[in-house]
């Protein structure tokens, strides 16, 4: 009898977890747990067995048939809750919002000056991240122990060449892919290449390890200073307003001659000083100069018939100063608050 009981509940739990609708539920019901049922029928026959073993099987039966019970009342439940979700629709309830994506500022800013560099009949150039020792130094005319290369400490990769040089870096700057386009399309030639810079820096709220710049090259016959100086006036008065200013002053790059510092008026105070031009009325935000000789030779362009002027600025500065945003490592902190406001 004891086998009995058990091998009943067993089937009835084994049908139960199977049952998907009502009329089986029901069915069950009527089957295993109604009077004329087959737990009812062992109730019934306890009477016909010995008074010890009646009590213990008593006990038993009655637990099982709790057990049978309550797992009976779940699985009703759930079926009918189940049956009033699939049907009911409040159709007063607000619909679900999807939230979009955002634009990148630095993407937003990119877009921007590749509009109006593409305007102009600039192509956009691209070149790898992992470049060579000779494209990012050499080429641009910082041969190997030229004390300019302290001025870019980067990541090197831990691949030596034939001549057991390390000669794999994180490029430094944008420069290089001035030598790969210069190479590939020879002269004349009008290119930006925006793109991605490492530099082996302690972080602040101006320096990133990794941030982004945006190279411009224009070659040429009788390209000159005045060209170069004209095309950086342009892009201050498009992204900062028509009223923007730039001043030029001299500095070294190696790769130009003569070489400078692009200033543009203080957007954030319209030039009459504040904390961040460090009250000078003026931005630096651009290197710039005449493409060197040597760096054109490198390129396969012959300095004798063609002249270039050359250009990078920091793209992360420039969002940085377009959207009032104080702190550089906010662009690739992945912060949600901070990219939802673009
Ligand atoms: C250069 O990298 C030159 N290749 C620019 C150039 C190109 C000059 C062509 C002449 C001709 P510089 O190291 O100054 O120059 O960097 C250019 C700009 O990149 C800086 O003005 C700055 O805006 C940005 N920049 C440099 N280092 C960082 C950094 N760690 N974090 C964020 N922006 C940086």
């Amino acid at each position: 009898m004891k086998n009995k009981i058990e091998k009943i509940r067993d089937e009835f739990l084994k049908q139960l977890a199977q049952v998907t609708d009502n009329e089986t539920l029901r069915e069950l019901e009527l089957k295993y747990l109604s009077r004329k049922g087959e737990f009812s029928e062992i109730m019934h026959g306890l009477k016909d067995v010995s008074i010890e073993m009646r009590k213990e099987l008593g006990e038993l039966a009655n637990t099982v048939k709790t057990e049978m019970q309550t797992k009976f009342n779940e699985i009703s439940r759930s079926l009918e809750n189940y049956g009033k979700k699939s049907e009911f629709i409040d159709v007063t309830l607000p619909g679900e919002k999807f939230t979009n994506g955002h634009i990148h500022p630095l993407t937003l800013v990119q877009n921007e000056i590749e509009d109006l560099f593409t305007s102009l009949g600039f192509m956009i150039g691209d070149g790898p991240e992992l470049e060579s020792d000779y494209y990012n130094f050499t080429a641009l005319n910082v041969p190997p122990l030229h004390p300019a290369r302290d001025m870019q400490d980067t990541f090197y990769i831990d691949s030596k060449n034939k001549d057991g040089q390390y000669d794999l870096v994180m490029r430094t700057q944008t420069s290089p892919v001035q030598i790969r386009l210069m190479q590939k399309y020879g002269a004349p030639l009008k290119a930006i290449i925006p793109g991605r810079a490492f530099r082996s820096e302690a972080t602040d709220s101006r320096h990133e390890h990794t941030f982004y710049q945006l190279e411009g090259i224009m070659i040429g016959k009788d390209i000159n200073f005045a060209n170069l100086k004209n095309m950086l006036e342009i892009v201050g008065k498009k992204l900062f307003g028509q009223n923007t200013e730039l001043r030029m002053r001299p500095k070294f790059f190696p790769f130009v001659e003569p070489g400078n510092n692009g200033e543009y008026t203080c957007s954030l105070c319209q030039g009459k000083g504040c904390r961040v031009c460090k009250y000078t009325g003026w931005l630096e935000i651009v290197g710039a100069g005449l493409v060197h000789p040597d760096v054109l030779r490198a390129g396969g362009i012959d300095p004798d018939i063609y002249s270039g002027f050359a250009f990078g600025f920091g793209l992360t500065r420039l969002a940085m100063l377009k959207y009032n945003i104080n702190d550089a490592r906010l662009f690739n902190s992945g912060d949600i608050k901070f990219l939802e406001q673009f």
